[in-house]
Parts: structure tokens; C-alpha cells; sequence
């Protein structure tokens, strides 16, 4: 399943949201702290600290920070 790191109210992670709806896919959101320096976590995935970021294990997709290479990502691999 994916993994989707995000902060509530975080435009950006908006957008990502709309097109896991919108694609139906099922996905484990996981909120991360306002705080940049408490985002330890995204940092260890990534590389960074800015959310969005998403794992997609089934497909070896691990820490894919950057909304807009993510919406690209899922509309290219689960889009018709
Ligand atoms: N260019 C990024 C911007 C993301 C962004 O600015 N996210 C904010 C939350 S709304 C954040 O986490 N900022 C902290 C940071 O970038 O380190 C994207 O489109 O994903």
C-alpha cells in the first residue's frame, strides 16, 4: 500500500490527496509534525523535510518527495 506523508492543511499535499481519490487507490496517510526539525522520519526517507513525500513499496518507490513528480508518478503508473 502506499505510504503517504503529509501535514494537515499543506496545499501541496492536497493536491497529491486528489489524485489518490480520484485514482482510488487505497493509501496509509501518516501526519508528520508542523515542525521541520521534528521531521526526523521524512528526512531519513527522502533526503529532505518538506512533505509531500510517498512510498509505493510495490513498485520500489521509496521516499518520492515534490508534488508535482508525484501526481506525475501516480497518474503514469495507475492512470488509465
Ligand atoms: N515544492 C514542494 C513544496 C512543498 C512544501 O512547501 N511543503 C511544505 C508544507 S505545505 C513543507 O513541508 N515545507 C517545509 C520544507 O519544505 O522543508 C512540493 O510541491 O512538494
Amino acid at each position: 500500500m502506499i505510504e503517504f506523508y503529509r501535514l494537515p492543511g499543506c496545499p501541496y499535499c492536497q493536491r497529491v490527496e486528489r489524485v489518490l481519490d480520484e485514482l482510488e487507490l487505497e493509501y496509509d496517510p501518516i501526519d508528520v509534525p508542523g515542525p521541520r526539525t521534528a521531521r526526523d522520519e521524512v528526512e531519513r526517507i527522502s533526503g529532505q523535510r518538506g512533505v509531500p513525500v510517498i512510498n509505493d513499496p510495490d513498485n520500489d518507490v521509496h521516499g518520492m518527495p515534490e508534488s508535482a513528480d508525484i501526481v506525475e508518478y501516480l497518474r503514469a503508473t495507475y492512470g488509465e
